[in-house]
């Protein structure tokens, strides 16, 4: 398995803040730093995606890379052919990502390609997509995520995106991927998904944006979503 050293990370900053959250960075650059100061201590990574990207440019990645130590997934859904998503890895590590997540669609050689330059990069995380949150998944995607679920772990994926709008796809995912893959779980709150759900279905953690980011206090609102993934858990 690819990522173990993010992995670790990941867990150590988990067990650090007593949190299964992941915050989706999915706004305006002027409110990232706020939004961190306010949200950090409740949190276990941030994943930065093309919402804040294509505004703000990659080097955002590296400035949250400076100015925090929370593990950064860099989102941007790599879905091209092998040298390509080479390329794009490259581009998401070197400003500073731990982890990039990529479809799996594309097929093998395209996620073996990323796999390598997360090795070259030290080691870094390739979190694969083998289903999606939203209500679409169900015209296509759904009805392959066992095969791409098992692609994720015979190229050595660190971990997988599991739909927390349907636990029990949750269940399913961890019973084809083993205990060893990372499951994140998007989709809770202004999905649908209550916090915690997923968390009892078998995934790892929750990633939540809107339900955050939108909150009129996002501090209370990412202590009281950590707090009740925690009671889910019977921490
Ligand atoms: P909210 O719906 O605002 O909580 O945001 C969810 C985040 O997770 C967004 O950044 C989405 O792009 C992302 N996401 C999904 O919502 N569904 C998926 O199936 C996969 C992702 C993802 O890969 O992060």
């Amino acid at each position: 398995m690819v990522g173990k050293r993010f992995k670790e990370r990941m867990l150590r900053k988990s067990e650090k803040n007593e949190s299964r959250l992941i915050l989706a960075l999915d706004v305006p650059k002027e409110q990232v730093q706020k939004l961190l100061e306010d949200v950090s201590s409740y949190i276990a990574a941030v994943k930065i995606g093309y919402p804040l990207v294509l505004k703000a440019g990659l080097e955002i990645v590296s400035k949250i890379k400076k100015a925090s130590d929370l593990p950064i997934i860099a989102d941007f859904k790599i879905a091209d052919v092998p040298h390509t998503n080479q390329r794009i890895a490259r581009c998401a590590y070197d400003a500073g990502a731990d982890a990039v997540i990529a479809h799996a669609f594309v097929g093998r050689d395209s996620l073996d390609a990323i796999i390598k330059v997360a090795e070259e990069k030290g080691d870094r995380g390739v979190i694969v997509v083998p289903n999606m949150s939203h209500p679409g998944a169900s015209m296509f995607i759904e009805s392959v995520s066992e095969r791409m679920a098992k692609l994720a772990v015979d190229v050595g994926a660190t971990g997988v995106i599991g739909p927390a709008t349907r636990p029990k796809e949750i269940t399913a995912l961890r019973s084809w991927v083993g205990k060893e893959l990372l499951i994140l779980t998007p989709g809770v709150g202004a999905q649908g998904a209550q916090p915690g759900d997923a968390i009892k279905s078998g995934a790892d953690f929750e990633i939540v944006g809107r339900a955050i980011y939108t909150a009129k206090s996002p501090a209370k609102m990412a202590k009281s979503m950590r707090d009740q993934i925690n009671e889910s858990m019977g921490g």
